[in-house]
Formats: C-alpha cells, sequence, structure tokens
C-alpha cells in the first residue's frame, strides 16, 4: 500500500509551496489531498488501477495526476522541482514541533539558517541572530529550544496506529507460511502503549516449520533489511527504521511466550516473584513445578495455576495490577462492542472531508446508535470554523438530516473554542440551542499547569460546556500540549458533571492512559471520541478503548456506551 508515502510527498509539497510563499489556496489543496490520501482505507494503487482517484473527496484533476506520475515513475517532478529550490537540509527544519514552513522560509531568509544543526548551534552561540529576525522574540527562540530538546525524546518510538498497520501487514504475511498456526503480537503493541519502540511477533508451530516461516518473514513486504536470522527467530527493519522480531514457538509453550513477550517487564518481575514464593519456576516455556510443566499453552492457565486472575495486557505495567490479581479485584474493562456512539465528529461544514449525510451512513454502518457533529467554532479559521449564523444553519440542516433516520440519534453540537483566559468563542445563548457542547483548546498550548487548571475549569463551568475535548492538546511526538494537573480538572468535571474526552486518534490519545485513570479515581466521566475528520477516522475509535482499558476504565464509565435513552436524560439534565 503506496498509501503513507503519496501522503507525505504531498504534504512535502505543500510544505515547500508554503516556504517558497506560493499562493495559499495551492498549499490547501495539496494538504487536503495528503489527508485524503492518508485516510483511504483502500490501496491508492488500487484506486488508481480502477480510474477511481478523483472519487475521492479531496482528490482533482492535477492531484490526481501526480498521483499516476508517483505510481508510474516513483516520484513526482514538482516535488522534485520544489526540492531543488530550497536548501537540501531546509525541510528537517519542519520535523521540529512547532516550527512550520513560515518559520523555516523565515530563519532561512532573514538568518540563513537551513538546518537542524545551524538552528541549535545559533540558538546556543548567537541567539541574537534569531532574536533579530521580524516575529522571533526571546520567547518563540525559547520554544523552539525546547521543541528540538522533544524532538530528541521521542527516541525513534512510533505511534500506536502507524505500528497498527505494519503490525497487521506482518500478521497476515506471516499467516501465508506453512505450517504457522497462531500469529500475534505482543510487546508494548499488545500492552496498547501509545507509542511503540520495536514490534514483537510470536507464531505457534513445529520446529520442523519453524525454518522456514523465518525465511518468509525475511522476505515480508516492506523489510528493508534483515539484522539476524536464525531458525526459529528472526528480526527485520522496515520503513523508518522500525525493528520487528518473530519468534516461532511450539504450542505446549505458546501462552508462556505470549506472557513473556507481552511484559512489560516490570509486570513479568512481579509474576514471576509470586512463582517463586509458591516453589514454582517461570520462563518463556512454561510455568514447572521441578522439571514438571504445569502450564504454559496458553496465557490464562499460567495466571490461574499461580492462583490469579487473569490480567488483560493493556494492565500489565506494574501500576497494581498484579495485586488487584491477587485479590481478584481486577476491573471488567471496557471493549470497543460496548461503544454505541462518537459524539465527536466533523463534516464539511468546517474541516470534514465528507458530509452531515455521509458521516450519518458511515456511523450507521459501525451499527451506531448515536453521533454527534461538532464542527469548529469561528476563531478556528484556518479550519474554516462557524461563525454564529453559519452555525444555526448547520444545525438547521444536522436536524433536517436527522429527521430521515429513526435508528439513529443525531445531535448538533459544536466544538467551541477554549481561549487562553477559559472563556469561549461563543456566548451562552448560542450554545444553548445546541444539543450537545464539546469545548477545545487550540492554541496558546504553551500555558503553565495552574493557568491551564483555571482555563480548563473555567470552561467546565460554563453553562451549557458538557465536554473538553482532547483535553492537553498534545500531539504525540510532535507537540508536548498543555501541562495538565488532572486532579483539580477532574474533580471539577465530576462536580459540574462535564465528561472528559478520550481522543481516540492515535496522534492525540488526549487524555492519556495515566490521566484517565486519575479522571476516573475522582470520579468523573469519560467519553471517547474520534474527532473524525472523515469516515476513515471512525475507525481509530479502537486506540481510545485500548487507552481507556490502560486507564481501568470499566463501561460505566465511558458515556458513550449508554443507551440512546440514558444519554439524551444526561443531555437534558443541565
Ligand atoms: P518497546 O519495544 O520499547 O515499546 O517495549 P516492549 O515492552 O515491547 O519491550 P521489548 O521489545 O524490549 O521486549 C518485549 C517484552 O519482552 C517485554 O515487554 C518484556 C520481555 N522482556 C524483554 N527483556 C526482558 C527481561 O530482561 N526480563 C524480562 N522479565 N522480560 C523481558
Ligand atoms: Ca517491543
Ligand atoms: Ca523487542
Ligand atoms: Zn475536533
Amino acid at each position: 500500500m503506496k498509501n503513507p508515502e503519496i501522503a507525505d510527498i504531498f504534504e512535502s509539497i505543500a510544505d515547500l509551496l508554503e516556504i517558497l510563499d506560493e499562493q495559499p489556496f495551492r498549499v490547501n489543496s495539496y494538504r487536503r489531498a495528503a489527508r485524503a490520501i492518508g485516510d483511504l482505507s483502500e490501496a491508492i494503487e488500487d484506486v488508481a488501477a480502477a480510474g477511481r482517484l478523483q472519487e475521492i473527496a479531496g482528490i482533482g484533476k492535477s492531484t490526481a495526476q501526480k498521483i499516476q506520475e508517483y505510481l508510474d515513475a516513483g516520484k513526482v517532478a514538482l516535488h522534485q522541482e520544489l526540492l531543488s529550490k530550497v536548501p537540501p537540509k531546509l525541510p528537517e527544519l519542519l520535523d521540529v514541533p512547532g516550527l512550520g514552513p513560515k518559520t523555516a522560509a523565515k530563519l532561512w531568509n532573514r538568518a540563513q539558517i537551513t538546518s537542524i544543526a545551524e538552528l541549535e548551534h545559533a540558538i546556543e552561540n548567537e541567539p541574537e541572530r534569531l532574536t533579530a529576525v521580524e516575529g522571533m522574540g526571546a520567547r518563540k527562540v525559547r520554544q523552539i529550544w525546547e521543541s528540538l530538546a522533544f524532538l530528541k525524546s521521542t527516541g525513534g518510538r512510533i505511534r500506536l496506529g502507524e505500528a497498527a498497520a505494519i503490525v497487521e501487514a506482518l500478521i497476515e504475511s506471516v499467516r501465508k507460511s506453512k505450517g504457522a498456526k497462531r500469529v500475534v503480537a505482543a510487546g508494548s503493541y499488545r500492552r496498547g502503549r501509545e507509542t511503540v519502540g520495536d514490534i514483537d511477533l510470536l507464531c505457534q508451530a513445529t520446529k520442523a516449520a519453524a525454518p522456514g516461516i523465518i525465511e518468509r518473514f525475511a522476505e515480508a513486504p516492506d523489510v528493508r533489511r534483515v539484522a539476524a536470522k536464525g531458525d526459529t527467530k528472526g528480526s527485520v527493519v522496515l520503513d523508518r527504521d522500525v525493528q520487528a522480531d518473530l519468534r516461532v514457538v511450539a504450542a505446549g509453550s505458546f501462552g508462556a511466550a505470549l506472557a513473556y513477550f507481552t511484559g512489560s517487564k516490570e509486570h513479568n518481575i512481579r509474576v514471576r516473584e509470586l512463582a517463586v514464593k509458591k516453589g514454582l519456576k517461570l520462563n518463556e516455556y512454561g510455568l514447572f513445578q521441578g522439571d514438571k510443566q504445569i502450564a504454559g499453552a496458553e496465557e490464562g492457565e499460567i495466571y490461574e495455576a499461580l492462583g490469579l486472575a487473569y490480567v488483560p495486557p493493556e494492565l500489565r505495567e506494574d501500576r497494581g495490577e498484579v495485586d488487584a490479581a491477587v485479590e481478584h479485584r481486577i476491573p471488567e474493562l471496557l471493549e470497543l462492542g460496548d461503544i454505541r456512539g462518537d459524539l465527536h465528529v466533523h463534516s464539511t461544514a468546517s474541516d470534514g472531508l465528507h458530509t452531515v449525510a455521509e458521516m450519518i451512513d458511515a456511523c450507521r454502518a459501525r451499527g451506531y446508535q448515536y453521533v454527534a457533529f461538532c464542527d469548529h467554532s469561528k476563531s478556528q479559521i484556518q479550519a474554516n470554523g462557524l461563525d454564529e449564523h453559519r452555525l444555526a444553519e448547520h444545525a438547521a440542516a444536522i436536524r433536517k438530516a436527522a429527521g430521515k433516520h429513526k435508528d439513529i440519534l443525531v445531535l448538533a453540537g459544536v466544538e467551541v473554542d477554549i481561549f487562553k483566559d477559559g472563556s469561549l468563542d461563543f456566548e451562552a445563548d448560542v450554545l444553548a440551542e445546541l444539543d450537545f457542547v464539546t469545548a477545545s483548546a487550540h492554541s496558546a498550548l504553551s500555558t503553565g499547569r495552574d493557568e491551564t487548571t483555571r482555563r480548563l475549569v473555567r470552561a467546565i463551568e460554563s453553562p451549557h460546556v458538557r465536554c473538553i475535548g482532547h483535553p492537553s492538546g498534545r500531539i504525540i511526538n510532535s507537540r508536548p500540549g498543555m501541562e495538565l494537573d488532572i486532579e483539580p480538572v477532574a474533580r471539577a468535571a465530576a462536580a459540574n458533571d462535564v465528561a472528559l474526552e478520550i481522543n481516540a486518534h492515535w496522534m492525540r490519545l488526549d487524555l492519556r492512559d495515566t490521566h484517565v485513570r486519575a479522571a476516573l479515581d475522582a470520579g468523573a466521566k469519560i467519553l471517547i471520541n474520534t474527532d473524525a475528520h472523515s469516515i476513515a477516522d471512525l475507525d481509530n475509535m479502537r486506540y481510545g478503548v485500548i487507552t481507556a482499558r490502560r486507564g481501568w476504565a470499566t463501561a460505566d464509565h465511558v458515556v458513550n456506551t449508554w443507551s440512546p435513552r440514558k444519554l439524551r436524560a444526561w443531555l437534558a439534565d443541565r
């Protein structure tokens, strides 16, 4: 599937056009195309082969031609031409979180900075070269410096949704090998961590079949090089330097190996200590009493033999789950199937790719019983936010569309911006007209802890707000967002009966797992929403659910597991 690489090229074309100060509409058309391709669930090469490129919302004649050009020639002439117009290392400046094309252009044109190394050197040794540039105060320079540090700290870990695409393709390819029985992912991926260092796969097969399976793994599509290859173990390096390990394990040890390689290491150590206390030995081959194996084919039988409740992978972080398992008080965690709707989706009214009608159909197709449209408010100019007049028209259009469906409750909502001081982008009387109000911060995200708390608490206490969207505003591996003091925010949410969102997009996962747990401890409710800007985005729900599970959430904690009747009663009760 060439979707990610083509999306990257279009994103890069948009960046380069912007650096070269080209027309905004050209820039935007490439950004739109990049997003459309990134969101596509089919392989773009298949869509091209079927001659359907221009049927994709966001792809026009010229972008369709460039997609074809890439599929034919492996590059796009416009992209090459634009690259030749800027210094070779200039684009890497855009990897610095918060440093966009406009700033990159300024750094280049006004301060002759053309690479990250030059930028670092200048900040350390001659900051006045930067502060002399118009619009580059000491504050901005300090922010860039902090971002550079943040960039180094991501340490090459990829985000859960990026790992998922790789894991699924690898599993599918290993499954086709002769003699492969169960093929599953272990490691941090299985635990649902927000970022993944390397990918750990396990395959159940006989010893005789193992070498052939490893051989085939080494030749999987997208493998760039083979780092190691043995009879039962292989390591490969994929694009973006992601490493994946495959281990082939016999049936009798599969559960023990799965438990061992799922980790976390800290969880494993705690469980092994319990085994030792019982006079048993636990390793990746099984649970042993002397030389006799007493469990190991299935993960569950190991926990059982140790007298423990089963611990779902998402809880295996040594955050109290082993004690809870000893006392048989592991909660019954929320599952994806419990989710009955999505209360934060966008439409073409602001910056979504699909219309209200298309999004409703997509939600119905997913079996949802309700959906809330929360398009952006007016201060989000770059996201085509709605002013009071357009909002009223939009709400009327949503209600008209809602009238056509008896089997799905369609809510007219808004995602109203929270300003720096905690006030909102719309007056209370405007919000009062809507069925549902989510409030989110999108700008001024580098406020300190106390200011952030005051800001969010004020938004929580405003009339009509029922949810705080992506509470910290972080973008994983890209921008840290607001420093969140979760306890006071969660207490205010609980007191005002406002839900805190887990934004299910794998770039956000905000609230994060530890914040979810703190929020639940404070008695706050959770909403898991995708913030979908396209139909494909709706499928990110699973990452939100996994994050909720990592926060020990049960279905009762999560508003969008409720029946439409209960949801309606909750909405009416403010
Ligand atoms: P990652 O890859 O950094 O996102 O995190 P993990 O948890 O996937 O860690 P990784 O890939 O180094 O190892 C996979 C699992 O193997 C890990 O979660 C637990 C297990 N493991 C690795 N090394 C050790 C060890 O020294 N002792 C124990 N008990 N388990 C280990
Ligand atoms: Ca790993
Ligand atoms: Ca590993
Ligand atoms: Zn949104």
